[in-house]
């Protein structure tokens, strides 16, 4: 395979460790802290996990460790979408237990958890992860979206493990992942099987965080490519002066990457969805934030802006959502007689039936085209897809509507020409940056720490992120720990908490301080592309998110 000068480069980068992993394995020890309690609902968690509630928070700290060279059969999963570094925590978790003992054996499952259910594997190697070390994507195993929820499933799983030997399986994924990492522990151990389980934080959206975690890995890299792009399109928009540029950004239900994006460039507009939910702003109010800045800026001269759109904000909308949810519940009850009808008039006549009034009817007057996308196949936790929801489009059009009308009351004279754009698969893959090959490679050595300590139901942990890596603090949290009980289609469950933007947090708070000067003068900031050799101030720099949650 022919590989680009920077991919040769990139090979030749040694991820920092936190100094705590750099010592020889058998001077680090995994010291336990008091039982841990879960965020909420502990009566209920402590029904479904018997064996794993409770356990206390674990800390990587120089010691002894009498248990660093045993030879070890480990299996790994890419779960969900991808995010940069994932091969590294792949290389992190090989180098440890290769570390420890030459003759132990790391196998990938193919294609997400499916792998495990289905028995799908690659033996990996020392030359296979050679040619994926700081690199981006999931493709040396490939990822899935398989939930392991069937107690055929859970019961396969255990039956793979089992044939090949495994001691333990790392699965590296986000919030559901985990949960489901979390429900595999404790499965194993009420079967009697010796086999643990780990977990990694993995996903862009950054919304798996929480007090012990402070970031998910990928979303660095990711929000700094989408900010690039930002960036490039904004000094377009400031060069031609003659475009509005509608960018929705994925991160499903959070808007972390669009507020990081915002603080990073300065647009006219980014709408952050929990803000939209807290204050139940409606569709039309939606519109009127940025029709407000078309205005402004046109009366100024500018004919021009940039407004970024979280994925999700549909969602947050409280007419959408109701919709949402009520097409959600219909789907689950009805969706194989829904999927017979074949045009798009059937399958509205079909929900007639069962959507309430309003539903149906702000269904019918959505522009078609979004109206079918949001009847899409639900994903394999029920929800809608919202990165295949063309909310760009139906916010311009929406916008260029009210924008006649003001012209018509002769409260606007602008000029609005928009484009769409959306940007979501152009960042998961790339070449992680410093802190995410760095980060990630240390939560792979990390879950190797934990599972030769002996360890089962926990998540590989890195904390102290805002500092230089050395400065890092590694561990593990009990995945309990991060848990609650939610409804999920009509039934409680336990699933990890996920977090959404914290309107009182800082991000949000210094976003909302200079929103206002954006929407209309023009301040852009053009971050230009990640920088991998150079300064450590250019190359070490972590998102504003973390900086200003972490210090
Ligand atoms: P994860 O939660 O699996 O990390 O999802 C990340 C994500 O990129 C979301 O931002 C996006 O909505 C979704 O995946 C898109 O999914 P798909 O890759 O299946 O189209």
């Amino acid at each position: 395979m022919e590989i680009s000068i920077l991919q040769k480069a990139r090979y030749a980068y040694k991820p920092k460790l936190p100094a705590s992993l750099t010592e020889e394995l058998e001077h680090i020890a995994v010291a336990l802290g008091e039982p841990a309690e879960a965020l909420g609902d502990q009566g209920d968690l402590k029904l479904y996990f018997r064996n794993t509630y409770g356990k206390p928070l674990a800390v990587c700290e120089k010691g002894k460790n009498e248990k660093a060279g045993k030879k070890l059969r480990v299996g790994v999963i890419l779960s969900g979408g991808q995010a940069p570094g994932g091969h590294n925590v792949i290389a992190g978790l090989y180098d440890g237990l290769k570390k420890g003992n030459r003759e132990s054996a790391l196998y990938g499952f193919l294609g997400g958890p499916s792998g495990l259910i289905e028995n799908k594997t690659l033996r990996i190697t020392g030359d296979s992860i050679d040619a994926y070390r700081n690199t981006g994507g999931f493709d040396i195993i490939s990822s899935g979206r398989t939930k392991i929820e069937t107690p055929e499933h859970f019961a396969a799983s255990l039956e793979t493990a089992k044939k090949l030997g495994l001691n333990a399986v790392v699965i590296i994924g986000g919030d559901d992942s985990n949960t489901n990492a979390a429900l595999l522990a404790e499965y194993f151990i009420e079967q009697g099987a010796d086999i643990q389980v780990i977990g990694c934080p993995k996903t862009i959206d950054g919304d798996l965080k929480n007090e012990h975690i402070e970031t998910s890995f990928g979303f660095d890299t990711a929000v700094k490519t989408y900010s690039e792009l930002i960036g490039n399109i904004a000094r377009d928009a400031n060069s031609a002066k003659k475009y509005w540029h509608f960018i929705k950004l994925m991160g499903r239900a959070a808007s972390h990457i669009a507020l990081e994006a915002a603080l990073q460039t300065h647009p006219n507009v980014c709408l952050i969805s929990e803000e939209v939910e807290h204050k139940k702003q409606s569709l039309a109010a939606v519109v009127e934030t940025i029709v407000s800045s078309v205005v402004k800026r046109a009366a100024r001269g500018d004919n021009f802006g940039v407004a970024l759109i979280p994925e999700g904000v549909v969602e947050f909308i409280p007419e959408m959502k109701k919709l949402i949810e009520e097409l959600n519940d219909t789907m689950a009850v009805y969706g194989t007689e829904f999927a017979k009808k074949d045009s798009f008039i059937d399958r509205l006549y079909f929900l007639d039936r069962y959507l309430s009034e309003q539903s149906y009817t702000l269904l019918k007057n959505l522009p078609a085209d979004i109206a079918e996308q949001l009847l899409l196949d639900r994903d394999p936790h029920g929800n809608v897809q919202v990165s295949r929801i063309d909310t760009e489009k139906l916010l311009i059009s929406m916008v260029g509507k009210r924008l006649e009308q003001l012209e018509v009351e002769g409260k606007y004279a602008g000029r609005f020409g928009a484009y769409g754009h959306f940007f979501g698969y152009e960042g998961r893959c790339a070449a992680p940056s410093n802190f995410d090959a760095d980060y990630c490679y240390s939560l792979g050595y990390t879950a190797f720490i934990l599972i030769a300590a002996g360890l089962t139901g926990y998540i590989s942990c890195v904390k102290n992120l805002a500092a230089p890596a050395q400065e890092w603090v590694a561990g593990g949290v009990p995945l309990t720990m991060m848990m609650n009980m939610e409804q999920r289609h009509g039934v409680k469950k336990p699933v990890i908490k996920k977090a959404l933007v914290d309107l009182n947090g800082k991000p949000f708070k210094a976003f909302a301080a200079e929103r206002e000067t954006w929407a209309v003068k023009t301040c852009y900031v053009y971050p230009g592309a990640i920088q991998y050799f150079g300064p450590s101030d250019v190359c070490e720099q972590t998102t504003i998110t973390l900086r200003l949650e972490r210090t």
